[in-house]
């Protein structure tokens, strides 16, 4: 087997921030982890949590006609963030598979986290081809590139995480854990069972360190604005000051074993510490519909709820989820997670964060810079 300092590395260095081109292997002191999905919520979670255990941390973007970094700019450019110098960009997609391969033998990653994914469900119906695209297919890319990667530089200690989703168990009665069967109920859902099985399979036929994790929702303030907690912590945020008064849902009557983000990024990197690849659910345990969701939210602010909503049928789903609620116990046992933040600790601090956003949007509105329509 050949040792990293064998590798041969053709092409490009990979970009740093400042500009530089400096190979992650010259220099590597600590551990490298590879991680897509970057700029999303996990993904600046788990760069955080990456960088605070002193691993350098590179991350795929995809190109946007706008900067898509506002999740990771407090790291990126903050220069008081000791941290900075080992967070490094680079263009990739997970719908390109050279641009996989090219970062991953210039990186030569300890460690790969595929986050990336058209991550809304409802979305999934309106891009089924893309989102199968980006979410099973672009799994299967990447786990290719890791294979061809290890075929030509030997380097067989890398390990790779796939981000399944609690989507997966579908219809399948709760509570669900790694031997319940999958009953996918979206295009979303589909895809991320065919990631799931493209996982295992690259384990067992290539003795790849691939793991699943099957995470239930998981949230923050740093939550996508459309998805169905942040979208009403934000309309919370922006009743109580003054600068909406209706919030439009769909189903409320939905149950979601709902945990907190940063307690989740830490399971992802848990599995990768084991001795031996498997597959692990995480979640809290517990379970809420959205309407309790509702009731916590805009009771924490002294509102009423049902003052506020309104039922709107486009945001129903051609066939909805009913029930998750995950079972813990081997993530409990094996890796020795636990989440430390409960539902309506959750709540309150999504609330908290999105109240004052809604301040400073207030203040742009009084000063006539920004439409209460719009968002800053
Ligand atoms: P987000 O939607 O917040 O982030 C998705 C990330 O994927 C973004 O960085 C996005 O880039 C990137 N991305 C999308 N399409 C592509 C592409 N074609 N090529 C490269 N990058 C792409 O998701 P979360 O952070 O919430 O979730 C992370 C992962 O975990 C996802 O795979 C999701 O499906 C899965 N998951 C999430 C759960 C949750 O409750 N949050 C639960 C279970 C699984 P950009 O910023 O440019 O849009
Ligand atoms: P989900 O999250 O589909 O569970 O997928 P989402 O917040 O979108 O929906 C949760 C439940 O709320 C109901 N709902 C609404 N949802 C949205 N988005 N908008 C609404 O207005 C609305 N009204 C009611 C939904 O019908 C649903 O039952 C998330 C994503 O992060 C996935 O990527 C991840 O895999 C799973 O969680 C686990």
């Amino acid at each position: 087997m050949a040792s990293e300092a064998d590798n041969t590395r053709s092409g490009s260095t990979p970009t740093t921030d400042n500009g530089d081109a400096t190979s992650a292997i010259e220099t590597q002191k600590h551990k490298v982890a590879l991680i897509t999905g970057i700029t999303g919520q996990d993904g600046s979670y788990l760069t955080e949590f990456l960088l605070n255990k002193g691993y350098e941390v590179h991350g795929l973007i995809r190109r946007s006609s706008n900067f898509n970094t506002q999740r990771i700019n407090h790291i990126y450019i903050d220069p008081h963030n000791t941290h900075k110098a080992r967070m490094k960009l680079h263009y990739a997609d997970l719908s390109d598979a050279s641009s996989l391969r090219r970062w991953l033998d210039i990186i030569a990653p300890d460690e790969v986290y595929n986050l990336a994914a058209q991550s809304h469900v409802a979305v999934s119906f309106e891009i089924p081809d893309y989102t199968a695209d980006v979410v099973a297919t672009g799994a299967l890319r990447l786990l290719e590139a890791v294979r061809s990667h290890i075929a030509a530089t030997g380097r067989s200690h890398i390990r790779y995480y796939q981000a399944g989703s609690s989507e997966m168990f579908g219809s399948a009665p709760p509570p669900q854990s790694e031997t319940t069967p999958f009953h996918p109920r979206s295009p979303y859902a589909a895809s991320k069972c065919a990631a799931h099985w493209y996982t295992v399979n690259y384990r067992e036929a290539y003795g790849i360190f691939a793991c699943n994790g099957i995470l239930f929702n998981h949230e923050s303030p740093r939550r996508g604005e459309n998805f169905v907690t942040r979208k009403i912590t934000r309309a919370v945020g922006r009743i109580k000051i003054g600068l909406q008064s209706k919030l439009f849902l769909g189903n409320l009557q939905a149950s979601r074993d709902w945990g907190f983000a940063g307690d989740y990024v830490e399971a992802m990197w848990m599995m990768l510490q084991q001795d031996k690849p498997d597959d692990y659910v995480v979640a809290t345990e517990d379970s809420h519909t959205v309407e309790e969701f509702l009731q916590v939210a805009f009771g924490y602010v002294g509102l009423n709820w049902s003052d506020h909503v309104v039922i709107d049928k486009r945001y129903f789903r051609p066939t909805e989820v009913d029930n998750l609620k995950g079972d813990a116990s081997k993530a409990k046992k094996v890796l020795g997670w636990k989440p430390k933040v409960g539902f309506e600790q959750l709540v309150k601090m999504m609330v908290d964060e999105d109240i004052e956003l809604a301040k400073r949007e207030k203040v742009l509105v009084d000063a006539g810079y920004l439409d209460a329509q719009q968002q800053p």
